[in-house]
C-alpha cells in the first residue's frame, strides 16, 4: 500500500475507534440527581472549569498515584445537596449512591463528604499523573483516599444519586 493510502486507513481507524469508545462509555457525561435541588449533567470540560484538587490512591501494586479532579463536596454543593449547616437531623440519613458503567455501585454517607465532619477530601477525578484517565477508568473516577482498600474508588462513574435511608421505626 502507498503512503497516502496507509495514512487514510490510519485516520479512518482512529475515527471508528473514537466513535466506538464514546458509545461504549455512554456519552461521557455524569448526572447528579435524586434528593438534590438542581439536577446536574456534567462533562469533563465542566469539571475542568471548577476548582481542581488532588487525591492520592495506591494502585494494585501498592504504588501511589496522584489523581486530580473536583471535590465531591463541591459538586454536591452546586447541586444544592444539604451540606454544611444543613447537614443535621434527618439529613444525616442521606447517602450518596455512586453508579458505574459496569453496574458497580458504592455508597457514601453525606457526613463522609462534608468538611464540617472530616478533613478527608473525596474527589471525582478526570486525570491521573496529569493526563486524562485511561479509557477503562474514565472519564470520571471516584477517588476515596485513606482507606485500606481502594474498592470504593469506582471507575467509569455515570451517576451520583442522593437518597434518604428509610427505615420504619
Ligand atoms: N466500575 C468499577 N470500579 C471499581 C471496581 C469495579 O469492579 N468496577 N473495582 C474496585 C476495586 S475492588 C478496586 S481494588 C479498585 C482497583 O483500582 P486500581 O486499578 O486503581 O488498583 O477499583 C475499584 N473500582
Ligand atoms: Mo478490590
Amino acid at each position: 500500500m502507498k503512503l497516502p493510502g496507509l495514512i487514510f486507513v490510519c485516520i479512518f481507524h482512529l475515527l471508528v475507534c473514537s466513535a466506538y469508545t464514546q458509545s461504549s462509555s455512554g456519552k461521557g457525561l455524569l448526572t447528579v440527581h435524586g434528593d438534590v435541588k438542581v439536577p446536574l449533567t456534567l462533562s469533563v470540560s465542566d469539571l475542568d472549569k471548577m476548582k481542581r484538587v488532588k487525591a492520592v490512591l495506591a494502585d494494585h501494586d501498592g504504588k501511589e498515584q496522584t489523581y486530580s479532579g473536583v471535590s465531591l463536596e463541591e459538586i454536591l454543593d452546586s447541586a444544592g445537596v444539604t451540606l454544611g449547616k444543613n447537614l443535621k437531623g434527618r439529613n444525616l440519613a442521606k447517602y450518596v449512591l455512586v453508579k458505574c458503567a459496569d453496574g458497580y455501585q458504592v455508597v457514601l454517607a453525606l457526613a463522609e463528604i462534608d468538611r464540617g465532619f472530616t478533613d478527608r477530601v473525596i474527589i471525582l477525578a478526570t486525570e491521573v499523573s496529569g493526563k486524562p484517565l485511561p479509557e477503562n477508568m474514565g472519564p470520571f473516577r471516584l477517588i476515596v483516599p485513606g482507606e485500606r482498600r481502594s474498592a470504593r474508588s469506582g471507575y467509569q462513574v455515570t451517576d451520583i444519586v442522593i437518597r434518604t435511608a428509610t427505615e420504619q421505626r
